[in-house]
């Protein structure tokens, strides 16, 4: 199998669930570093325009979005598995909520803690992908003790979870709740400066946040961005066509179609040809001089498509 290669920026979020994801598998995997503003000259032939961190390349597959990367992780590497104890399915709920609702209210109050000292490109950036297009970080100041009574809240459920004599959510053994609630604890303690303060309240989810750092990332390896491109056009995708036939939108193998996030964070969309769908992915082709063909997939969740 081709390597692994993540294209994301050690201080990205989203990223660090995957990488903690590397670490359950004890995978082996290569680091591209991308820009954290665009431009992002070297990603987008591999994404086609897609712009967020983090993404996942296998060869010429490419994988957007870590609800997409760490489902391909489980079916590439089933063991050690995601779901210990085997709670597949409803896990993924846990993704909507970490993902959407506190994803939101965290990001908020990271960033307009300290919305008078962000660099101004990346403020207006981060401001258009998260709170849309008419608000900014600093008018939330006045927001943030409400944005911490809603976290707390929800960090309580955590460290409630954890209350129960569990070393993590499931049992035993480490799975997708745990890294897909960890990175924002993560997140939380490190970029907001009452962070540490404020995580002392919850002294289960302390001592749960401190075995899964020890878990790490798996073996990591540099790479240059342009090495990754030459893998890609060297290799040949291993998508299978395939549509499933009670596909709701009636998608076709073979038709133009385009993807965007379902949400206005101003993402551009990313337009192929219909390689796969099935109920929870969704994966086009494309194809530029920098890379040759690939594919590249999408969760269906959360994104939209339109055809034609
Ligand atoms: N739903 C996406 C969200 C990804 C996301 O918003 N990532 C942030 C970094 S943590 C991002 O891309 N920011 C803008 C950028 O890096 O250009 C996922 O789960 O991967």
């Amino acid at each position: 199998m081709d390597k692994i290669i993540l294209h994301a920026y050690p201080p990205s979020p989203v990223s660090e669930k995957v990488r903690v994801g590397f670490g359950i598998k004890q995978l082996d995997w290569h680091a591209v570093t991308v820009p954290r503003i665009p431009p992002k000259p070297l990603l987008m032939p591999l994404t086609a325009g897609y712009r967020r961190a983090p993404v996942m390349q296998i060869g010429a597959d490419i994988y957007c979005d870590s609800q997409c990367i760490l489902r391909e992780l489980q079916h590439r590497f089933p063991e050690p598995t995601f779901f210990p104890g085997g709670a597949d399915g409803m896990a993924w709920g846990i993704s909507r909520w970490c993902d959407g609702e506190l994803f939101n209210l965290v990001v908020r109050l990271v960033m307009g803690a300290i919305a008078n000292d962000l660099p101004e490109d990346f403020a207006k950036d981060r401001a258009r992908l998260y709170l849309g297009p008419d608000i900014t970080f600093d008018q939330l100041s006045d927001d943030l003790p409400h944005l911490i009574s809603q976290i707390r809240a929800q960090f309580g459920w955590i460290d409630q979870r954890l209350a129960t004599g569990r070393a993590f959510m499931l049992g035993d053994n480490p799975g997708l709740p745990d890294t897909m609630t960890y990175y924002l604890v993560w997140f939380l303690r490190g970029r907001w400066a009452g962070g540490p303060d404020f995580l002392k309240q919850f002294p289960d989810l302390e001592a749960w946040e401190q075995r899964m750092k020890d878990i790490g990332h798996g073996n990591e390896t540099e790479m240059q961005a342009e090495q990754a491109l030459e893998i890609a056009k060297a290799a040949t995708h291993t998508t299978p066509q395939h549509v499933d036939p009670d596909d709701p939108l009636g998608l076709k193998i073979g038709a133009k179609i385009s993807i965007t996030q379902d949400l206005d964070g101003g993402d551009p969309q990313v337009t192929g040809i219909l390689q796969f769908a099935d109920r929870e992915t969704v994966a086009i082709c494309h194809e530029n001089d920098q890379v040759g063909t690939i594919c590249i997939h999408f969760p269906r969740v959360g994104y939209r498509i339109s055809t034609g």
